[in-house]
């Protein structure tokens, strides 16, 4: 390359890296960064469905997303969250079934993963990661499986916010449950022979516990993990902010005995 080329290249490389602001100006990130930074807006999913390479079960279907930017180009990096770098949530139309798998990252922003769906119908596809330089997002679809489909039970709200999987009880208690503001959630897990307070939780992906949020419609998704240092249990305390009222379900999540077990519960915010 001739010298004066490349001197404009890198000068123009330097101007567009400084951006419009000087860098000395913030103390933040520098201003390269700040300019490239990901916004959610700017980053969209694809979707698709295929057969899985099994074909033991005729619900097994292979996910596969492709992240991409405005510009057609491919998120290359994502940061590692929770100790992976994408977090797929799958819950049917109706929100009786739920469940977070991890898909592997096939490189060119394309993650794939084989899941067994219970029914045909419409599910709800949720992807929480976060790109490299970018912020934390959460894109959702509208998936169609084919196959034979189930009665949809109704959502509707639980009478009492307890109940039992595999011997572990589980109940939620909820303080100053309105929209708009944060609510403090408390999971409290007791074994339901004995009474005992369950206070060997394990940590699970990085936090002693997980709860997703999902409005009635499926259009309103919330991601929280228990606050830090909170020991092994009986108590998780989370805290989350539902966008407006309305019928809500909210999942627990918990590891104990290194088994991961689901908590779900549908509450009305007035
Ligand atoms: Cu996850």
């Amino acid at each position: 390359m001739n010298k004066r080329i490349f001197c404009i290249l890198l000068l123009t490389l330097l101007v567009s890296a400084c951006g419009s602001k000087p860098a000395w100006d913030t103390e933040q990130a520098p201003a390269a960064s700040q300019s490239q930074r990901l916004a959610e807006e700017n980053v969209m999913v694809s979707w698709s469905l295929s057969d899985a390479a099994s074909l033991d079960a005729n619900l097994r279907k292979r996910i596969r997303l492709e992240v991409k930017k405005a510009d057609g180009n491919p998120v290359e990096g994502f940061r590692l969250n929770h100790e992976k770098l994408l977090h797929l949530i799958v819950i049917s139309r109706d929100l009786s079934t739920f469940s977070h798998i991890h898909p592997e990252h096939k490189g060119n922003g394309v993650f794939e993963i084989e899941n067994s769906f219970p029914a045909g119908g419409d599910y709800r596809v949720i992807a929480d990661f976060i790109p490299e330089n970018g912020d934390p997002m959460a894109k959702m679809e509208w998936i169609q499986v084919e196959g034979k489909q189930v009665e949809t039970q109704q959502v509707v709200p639980d009478e009492e916010l307890a109940q039992v999987i595999d011997g572990k009880r589980v109940a939620l208690a909820m303080e100053g449950l309105t929209a708009r503001n944060p609510v403090k959630l408390t999971f409290t897990l007791t074994d339901e022979n004995t009474n005992q307070e369950l206070a060997d939780l394990e940590p699970y992906l990085g936090a002693i516990g997980h709860v997703v949020i999902l409005s009635e419609d499926g259009e309103r998704y919330v991601h929280v993990h228990a606050e830090e240092g909170q020991g092994t249990g009986p108590d998780a305390v989370f805290e989350a902010t539902f966008p407006r009222s309305g019928v809500y379900k909210i999942w627990g999540q918990f590891q104990r005995n290194k088994q991961v077990f689901t908590a779900g519960f549908v509450v009305k915010v007035p």
